[in-house]
């Protein structure tokens, strides 16, 4: 039998802890996770009896280390579901993955006039290396629209997906409005033009299963943070045929087959893509989180996700002044919910929850074209995981419920 999810807040130490003397309430997951105690073990037991560089010695802790690091991106391909583990290169992030993406496939295909397919609610790490692309190599940036509720316009994608289309890039979960995108459908459309998919996993891949071969994608990057691991790492999957395809982008240790004075040959995927000593640890922890994750498993995790989601949206939609964004369907979202509270800065907001215990994030969330859409320049941000539970959304409601009787009152 599975882990239960019923008081895994136990298991997160920083959970514990009183914040301006009230118990803490998390809710900035969407930002970043915490590390339960087998990640955290898992890290200091690395240090403690394998530590080594990996991929050059003979020795055992080499070997050790070697194995640690390699069992880790096997973890990921099965997590992922993709063909083969070369599939998986590590990366410091979602952010660097995607950058990856634009500087060697968007470098060695992309030509002027070709389209790049985005949508208006792209974090910034899923906008500006196409934006800049596209300003290298005079191609056309497009965006997909949106709809009122803050879903992707399907209509609008297929007229924008077309046979000039190149690369379609977009986030499976947006980071503001918590809506999840119909990546298979969005697939089927850029293949059949000929286009392919490169897919932000930052906000799905903690919450869901994700099945890169059922969804069809091409890329699929994501973060180790924002799913229990530390920070530093990352991932990027690319379909195999496209990866042997692609030039390295970093050259120097480890990437190599053979150097010579003035030329030199590739060491085969994914090692091609990870110039250097890479980031151990966080491969190791992120092989750790998911552990975690698969113990207690994704689709019970998404489901108690989701009762949590439904309570904080149903008490939301009972208060006055609150504007929420995204649809307020949780079949269509995750537990992030962006929202303002009428005639309050979302920092001051943060601000005076942060004073009882409660963690959330306020400001554009590093998607200035969707705050435009949105009308406003920021937007507070309570994003909901595994280890929240019903008091840390009623401590949340509380709190914001003081705080809007605080900045209404009229003397
Ligand atoms: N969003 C948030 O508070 P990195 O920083 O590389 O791990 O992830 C970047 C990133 C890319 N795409 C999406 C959809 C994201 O949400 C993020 C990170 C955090 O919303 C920090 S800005």
């Amino acid at each position: 039998m599975g882990k239960s999810i019923i008081n895994v807040t136990e298991d997160f130490p920083i959970l514990q802890q009183k914040i301006n003397g009230e118990r803490l309430a998390y809710l900035d997951n969407a930002a970043t996770t915490q590390m339960p105690s087998s990640v955290l073990s898992k890290l200091n037991c690395f240090y403690q009896t394998s530590n080594s560089n990996v991929h050059r010695g003979v020795y055992t802790l080499a070997q050790r280390a070697t194995d640690a690091y390699e069992h880790a991106r096997i973890k990921v391909q099965n997590f992922i579901h993709a063909s083969s583990s070369s599939e998986i290169i590590f990366t410091r992030g979602t952010t660097e993955s995607l950058n990856f993406v634009a500087c060697t496939y968007g470098e060695q295909f992309i030509h002027a006039g070709d389209e790049i397919v985005i949508t208006v609610m792209e974090h910034h790490s899923n906008l500006i290396p196409w934006q800049q692309l596209a300003i290298r190599k005079k191609a056309q940036l497009k965006y997909i629209k949106l709809t009122s509720q803050g879903e992707l316009d399907l209509d609008d994608a297929q007229k924008k997906i077309t046979s000039k289309t190149k690369i379609v890039a977009l986030c499976h979960v947006s980071n503001v409005l918590g809506v999840i995108n119909p990546i298979k459908q969005i697939s089927q459309w850029a293949h059949r033009q000929g286009a392919i998919t490169v897919v932000d996993g930052a906000q799905a891949i903690p919450h869901f299963s994700v099945n890169v071969k059922d969804l069809d994608v091409d890329f699929y990057a994501f973060s180790g943070h924002k799913m229990l691991a530390p920070s530093g790492i990352g991932v990027l999957y690319g379909r195999s045929a496209i990866l042997e395809e692609l030039a390295p982008w970093q050259y120097g240790g480890e990437m190599i087959n053979h150097v010579e004075l003035y030329q030199s040959t590739w060491a085969d995927i994914p090692a091609k893509f990870e110039a250097g000593t890479p980031n151990i640890i966080g491969a190791v922890g992120l092989g750790g989180a998911i552990d975690y994750l698969q113990a207690i498993g994704l689709s019970t995790i998404q489901h108690y996700e989701k009762s949590l989601t439904n309570y904080l949206l149903s008490q939301l939609a009972k208060m006055t002044d609150i504007n929420i964004y995204g649809p307020v369907d949780s079949d269509k979202h995750t537990g992030v919910v962006s929202f303002n509270l009428k005639g309050v800065h979302p920092h001051d907001l943060a601000t005076a929850l942060d004073l009882n215990g409660v963690a959330v994030r306020a400001g554009h969330h590093c998607a200035q074209p969707l705050m435009k859409f949105l009308g406003v320049n920021a937007a507070a941000r309570a994003s909901i995981y595994l280890y929240n539970n019903i008091k840390d959304i009623d401590q949340f409601l509380k709190a914001l419920q003081e705080t809007k009787e605080f900045f209404s009152y009229e003397p």
